[in-house]
Formats: C-alpha cells, structure tokens, sequence
C-alpha cells in the first residue's frame, strides 16, 4: 500500500522514532504475538511424584501423557494425573481430566471399532482462544463429537495445539506402561478406550502422523493451567533482524 501523500503533494518523511516503532511493529507482526509472553518454567516428570495437576480421587492412580508430535523428540507431553474408586476405563481417564482441565479438548467418533479418539487440543497459552479449523462445538467439559474431514482439522489459535486423524491420515496411539516409562520402563501398543486401568498406569496417547504404531509420549512435563506459550525459534530471529535495521536506520538519520 502506498504512503498517502501531505497536504502540498510530498511525501512526508518518517522520523527516526516512527520509523522505529514501525519496524518494531512489523517484526512484531513477522513474529506473531507471542513474543510478548513469557514462556512459564516447566516441570520435568519421571515418576508421578513429578506430575502436579492430579484429577479425582480415590485409592487408585494413573498418569495420561499427551503428545502431539509423536514422531518428534524436541517437543513437549504434558503429563496429569487420574485417581479413581472402584473401575474405571481409559476414556473415563480422559473424560475427567478434560473435564477438569480447561486448556483440554477432546473430540470422539465412533467407526466399526465402536468409540474412538479422534483429535486433541490443548489452549496451551491458556487465553480466551480456542478453536479448531472446522468449527466444531465442545462442550463445557471441553467433549465434542464429531468427525475427521477429508483436510484434517487444524487450530484456529497458532499457539495451540490440536491434531486429529483416523483411518486414512494419521491417528492418536494409544501406549500403556506399568512400570514408571519415564524412569526406564517400557511402553506397549494400548488396546483402545474401553481398555480398563489399574492403579499404577501410565497411559500414552501420541500422534501418529503415517499410522505407525511405534510412537509414545517423550519429554514429559507436568501439565498446569499455567501459559505456556513457546516462542519459536523463527520468531526471535526475526525480532533480533527488526531490532537491528531499526537500530541502524536511527544512526543513519541522526547523523
Ligand atoms: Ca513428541
Ligand atoms: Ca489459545
């Protein structure tokens, strides 16, 4: 877009300052707004000693750890805690941590196999903005069903997380492990929503993004209803890059 000329037809200069805030505000742009949050610290898990969001109560404990890049080892699961009375099922865990946890968003559906998990979302930076690209609908508990679109549904909010596949493009696996992963126990291919938990689970639900069943939670951190926004690495080189034209024009001017 075209600067509007001045009032006699020339083109107004910009002065040093201006032109500083507008690089700023451009890279700023170019950086999205995360930069102007801080990243919350984040708690390392191993055992369940570690995991600080803790859903229910009763006797019984399991631990549900959700990653959304399975395939991927540098990114973050977020870890909470299960506890329960009696029986419980692997979807009544994941029923009740969404419910409890408002950054979650679960979406079911149901295929020849009978209920199935879908998608996932987490509001990760904890704002007023949730959503996902096809416009489903949760509920106060953060439970929708619905369906996977022939172009999987992405998030509407870049800071958020939400993945989903089934059948053609993908799927969250499912893992179980009763001996601690996280401090070297081993992970087995899980055997659906209706599979019944004992105390002392870890249940792993990882994106699959080419339907190998070789993909479980890594780098595990406890789950808080804290902002966890995360500023890409892009973000700040692009910052740093506006931060020095700026910088540079400033000195040009005023000399
Ligand atoms: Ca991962
Ligand atoms: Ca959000």
């Amino acid at each position: 877009m075209n600067r509007p000329p001045s009032a006699d037809g020339l083109v107004i200069s910009p002065s040093p300052l201006a032109t500083w805030v507008r690089l700023m505000v451009v890279t700023g742009a170019l950086a999205g707004s995360s930069w102007f949050v801080s990243p919350a610290p984040a708690q390392q898990v191993r055992t369940v000693n570690d995991v600080t969001f803790v859903v229910g109560d009763g006797p019984n404990v399991a631990l549900l750890a959700l990653d959304w890049y399975g395939d991927a080892g540098d990114d973050e699961s977020y870890v909470w805690a299960y506890c329960w009375t009696g029986i419980a099922s692997s979807e009544d865990m994941l029923r009740a941590v969404a419910a409890a946890d408002p950054k979650l968003f679960l979406k079911f559906g149901t295929d020849e196999l009978g209920n199935t998990l879908f998608g996932i979302g987490y509001n990760r930076d904890a704002d007023d903005s949730f959503g996902i690209s096809d416009f489903t609908q949760f509920d106060s508990d953060g439970i929708a069903v619905g369906a996977v679109g022939f172009v999987p549904a992405g998030p509407t909010d870049g800071d958020d997380l939400y993945r989903e596949g089934w059948a053609v493009n993908a799927y969250w696996q499912q893992g179980v492990s009763h001996d601690e992963p996280f401090n070297g126990g081993r992970w087995e291919v899980g055997s659906g929503l209706a599979r019944q938990l004992t105390t002392g689970d870890w249940e792993s639900w990882a994106f699959s993004p080419n339907f190998l069943q070789e993909f479980y939670a890594q780098n595990p951190v406890a789950a808080t209803l804290a902002n966890e926004t995360v500023v890409p690495e892009g973000n700040v080189f692009w910052l740093i890059v506006g931060w020095s034209i700026g910088y540079r024009q400033i000195r040009r001017m005023m000399t």
